[in-house]
C-alpha cells in the first residue's frame, strides 16, 4: 500500500464524517455547515478552529455565490489546506548542517520518526549522525542503534543513566569533528507536566544552543495523532522548554482523527512537518496541507 493511501485510509474517520455530511444535506444551508462544523470537533480540531472554519466556509459560500455540494466542499478543501500550509518554511541550505532535537511525551513514537528520518536523509546522500540522549528507558539506546545500523549512519550513544545534557554535548563534538551534515537528537519521553523532566529538557537545548552555532537549528515536537485535543496541552508545555519549530504527527495509520494538526496551525501557529503513517522504514510523509486537507474531507 502507498504511504498516501494510508495516510487516506487512516483519516477515512473523518472523511466518512464529512461525506456524511453531504450525503445527508438537502441543501446547502444551516444543517450541512453545522454537520460539518459537529464533524470537524470530533475529528479533535476544536471547537474555535472548527467554528473559524465553518465561519471561513460561510462566508466563501456567500460572496462567491457557492449553489452546488461540490463546490461546497471543494471550497473546504481550500479553506483547511490554506489553513494548514506553512508559508515560512524554507528548504535546508546547502553546506549548512542540520540539527533536529526530536522530544514530545513518552512513546509518541520519536524514535521511529528519527529512524525514519536518519534513512531518508542517508538515502539523500547526507552524512548523518545521530545522538541518543535518551538515557533513561532501558534499552532506548539499542532501539536507536538498531535503527542507525538500518539506515547505515552513525550514532553517539553512553551507558544508560549518563546526563542526557553531556550526552548531546558529546554528540555535537562528534558531529562537528565528523562534519556530519544532519545530527538528531533522541530524547526520553516526558510527560509535559513533570516540572524536573522539562528542566532536564531545558538544560539539553541551552545545550544545543550553546555548542551547535554553526547549525541550522530545528526542534521538533512528535504528537501521537490519536491522543487528540491533548497534543495542544504538550505543544504548550513543551514550547516553555524548549521552541518548537514543527511538529511530528505520528500514528496517523491508526485511528486518529487528523483534527489536531488544524488546532496546533491555528492555535499555536505550529506547522506540522511529517506525518508518521506506519511503524516501517518508509512510513513517513513530508507533510503536504493539500494531501492533508483532500485526506480529511475526502476527496
Ligand atoms: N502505527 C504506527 N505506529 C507507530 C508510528 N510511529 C511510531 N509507532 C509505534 O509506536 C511505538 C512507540 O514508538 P517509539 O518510537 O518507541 O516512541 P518514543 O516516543 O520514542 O517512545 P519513548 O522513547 O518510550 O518515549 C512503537 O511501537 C512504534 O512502532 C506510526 O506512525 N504509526
Ligand atoms: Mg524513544
Amino acid at each position: 500500500m502507498s504511504i498516501f493511501k494510508k495516510l487516506k485510509d487512516g483519516l477515512s474517520k473523518t472523511s466518512r464524517g464529512v461525506a456524511g455530511a453531504f450525503a445527508a444535506a438537502t441543501g446547502v444551508n444551516d444543517e450541512l455547515f453545522d454537520e460539518l462544523e459537529e464533524t470537524l470537533i470530533l475529528a479533535d480540531a476544536g471547537t474555535e478552529v472548527a467554528a473559524e472554519i465553518i465561519g471561513s466556509l460561510r462566508r466563501e459560500v456567500k460572496t462567491e455565490n457557492l449553489r452546488g455540494l461540490d463546490e461546497v466542499r471543494a471550497a473546504l478543501v481550500e479553506i483547511i489546506a490554506q489553513m494548514l500550509t506553512d508559508s515560512d518554511a524554507r528548504d535546508a541550505e546547502d553546506g549548512i548542517p542540520r540539527l533536529i532535537l526530536v522530544t514530545g511525551v513518552n512513546g509518541a513514537g520519536k524514535t521511529t520518526t528519527i529512524g525514519k528520518l536518519a534513512a531518508r536523509l542517508t538515502a539523500d546522500g547526507k552524512k548523518v549522525l545521530l545522538v541518543a540522549a535518551d538515557t533513561f528507558r532501558a534499552a532506548a539506546g539499542e532501539q536507536l542503534t538498531v535503527w542507525a545500523k538500518r539506515a547505515g549512519c552513525d550514532i553517539v550513544a553512553r551507558a544508560e543513566g549518563a546526563d542526557p545534557a553531556a550526552v548531546v554535548f558529546d554528540g555535537l563534538a562528534a558531529a562537528k569533528a565528523r562534519r556530519a551534515e544532519a545530527v538528531i537528537i533522541d530524547t526520553a519521553g516526558r510527560l509535559q507536566n513533570k516540572e524536573n523532566l522539562m528542566r532536564e529538557l531545558e538544560k539539553i537545548n541551552r545545550v544545543v544552543e550553546r555548542e551547535a552555532p554553526g547549525f541550522s537549528r530545528e526542534t521538533l515536537l512528535v504528537l501521537d495523532a490519536t491522543t487528540g485535543q491533548n497534543g495542544l496541552l504538550q505543544a504548550q508545555e513543551f514550547g516553555k522548554a524548549a521552541a518548537i519549530t514543527g511538529i511530528v504527527l505520528t500514528k496517523l495509520d491508526g485511528t486518529a482523527k487528523g483534527g489536531i494538526a488544524l488546532a496546533v496551525r491555528s492555535r499555536l501557529g505550529l506547522p506540522v512537518k511529517y506525518a508518521g503513517v506506519g511503524e516501517k522504514t518508509d512510513d513517513l510523509l513530508e507533510f503536504d496541507a493539500r494531501d492533508f486537507a483532500e485526506g480529511l474531507v475526502g476527496i
